[in-house]
């Protein structure tokens, strides 16, 4: 194992800077770089109990560069594992640069990659890599629900249910191969039924389980995403004018021309806990041009992408082809509101309940915020009603690599119930239980494949 060293804290100007120095010769570098106020150079690690702090100088050639806190602690109640030293300096980005060049001087320290001090911890066994992915997430984390289920995450939440249920199949596999060394020849059918039975059962709700679990993945990839709220209708119905309305700011172009937004914009918000993004998109008719064909595919995809949708009408204008148009489009999104808009200009009478197959709508003046509190009011109940799980504290998987493994285990479960259906051989279910058994090893990281583990860990910044 190598001794690496880097800045743990963002490269600028701060109150404190963080160098970190992790690895067995850790603790070799303290006589050659740090002067104790207290001790002078006579300061022995040695003597000094783990998790203590000490003040002194950073020095460089017997100069003072820094002054500066150090904090030992050993191997192995660290968080690597091995022996980590801390400076506490000024956190001025010249200062860091110097500090950690004085260190990286001694030729037994070496700069860390990527990621490197939380692979360490992973390789170490301090924690597992759905842990240490949690660790990067709360990094990342752009909400406070996201970082409550990625500290969760970091705490075990997922990482107890994945070991409960490898070790229901270690003893589902124990019981499978004790039948294949000791078979009781006389009774051989009858043991051979009851442990398929004892199987069939115990995988059957092992299934249910992980299925549950991958129930959790698209409110879990949710909460680092957003919430999509898209903003769809025909032109001129005031799109755009809806989105600035809600952001406050003026973000879109707004005009009385047809076919105004040709892209989609998309603004996020914290609304709830949650990252909202709102979307406002081309407007839907039979497209006149090229670009605005492809505003409208772009529609599709944001609609596609979409947890709630705000369908916008002109209540002035009535109910024309378009608005029909933009309905026939919206046939597969669970959450969608009908918004008619320009109140104040007054609404047509064919603008009643049960237009366009919506049971309701809310009227607006977008341009004046007349009926926004209904819309936001909407939109919250629904956020609120997604947020529910998150701040459950449950288990939930957040990470498409979680939910492959996962669904990969599940299939192989579900071949081992047909195969125990058509009667096959132990050896079968064996090794079957065997290959289910490897995919929540590769989710935890216990025999995951070394590509992985790069890209999992690449993701991370240099220090962490
Ligand atoms: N009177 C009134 N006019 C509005 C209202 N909302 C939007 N408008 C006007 O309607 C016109 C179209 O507004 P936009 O917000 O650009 O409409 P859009 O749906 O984004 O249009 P496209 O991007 O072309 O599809 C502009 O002239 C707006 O000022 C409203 O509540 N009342
Ligand atoms: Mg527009």
């Amino acid at each position: 194992m190598d001794t690496i060293a880097a800045i743990s804290t963002p490269i600028g100007q701060g109150g404190l800077g963080i160098i970190r120095i992790t690895g067995p010769k850790a603790f070799s570098v303290i006589p050659r770089i740090f002067l104790s106020k207290k001790h002078g150079k006579r300061f022995s690690a040695k003597k000094q109990l783990s998790h203590s702090i000490h003040f002194g100088f950073l020095i460089r050639n017997n100069k003072k560069i820094d002054e500066v806190l150090m904090s030992i602690f050993k191997a192995p109640n660290t968080f690597t594992g091995e022996d980590t030293l801390e400076f506490s300096c000024h956190g001025g980005t010249l200062v860091l640069e110097n500090a950690l060049s004085t260190i990286l001087e001694n030729d037994f320290i070496r700069l860390a990659e990527q990621g490197e001090f939380s692979k360490k911890a992973f390789l170490n066994g301090r924690i597992d890599l759905i842990q240490a992915e949690a660790v990067a997430d709360i990094i990342d984390a752009r909400n406070t629900l996201a970082l409550d289920a990625a500290v969760n995450q970091l705490d075990g939440s997922l990482s107890k249910t994945i070991n409960k249920h490898k070790d229901r199949l270690i003893s589902l596999l124990s019981l499978c191969e004790a039948n294949i060394e000791f078979p009781e020849d006389d009774m051989e059918d009858n043991t051979k039924k009851s442990c398929y039975k004892n199987i069939t059962k115990n995988i059957s709700s092992i299934l249910k389980d992980l299925n549950d679990l991958l129930s959790t993945f698209n409110r879990g990839s949710l909460l680092k995403q957003g919430i999509n709220v898209v903003i769809i209708g025909a032109p001129n119905t005031g799109k755009s004018t809806l989105l600035n309305s809600i952001l406050g700011f003026e973000r879109a172009i707004v005009t009385s021309v047809a076919g105004t937004t040709r892209d989609f914009l998309k603004e996020s918000l914290i609304i709830e806990g949650a990252v909202v993004n709102f979307i406002d998109t081309a407007g839907i008719r039979q497209a006149k041009d090229k670009i605005e064909k492809k505003g409208i595919s772009k529609t599709l995809q944001a609609i596609e992408k979409a947890t709630i949708v705000l369908h916008i009408i002109d209540g002035s204008r009535g109910i024309l082809k378009n608005d029909h148009m933009v309905t026939g489009m919206l046939s597969s999104v669970k959450h969608k509101f009908l918004v008619v808009n320009k109140l104040d200009l007054g609404f047509k009478n064919n603008i009643k309940k049960g237009i366009l197959g919506y049971k309701r709508f809310i009227s607006i003046s977008a341009k004046d915020g007349k009926g926004m509190n209904s819309i936001m009011s909407e939109l919250k109940k629904i956020i609120k009603k997604q947020n529910t799980l998150y701040l459950s504290g449950k288990a939930m998987i957040t990470s498409i690599r979680h939910k492959n493994c996962i669904e990969r285990c599940c299939k192989e479960l579900e071949e081992i119930i047909t195969d125990i259906r058509k009667n096959s051989s132990e050896e079968i279910i064996s090794h079957r239980i065997k290959s289910s058994l490897n995919y929540l090893d590769e989710l935890s990281g216990a025999t995951t494949p070394d590509d992985v583990l790069n890209a999992v860990f690449s993701k991370f910044c240099i220090g962490k």
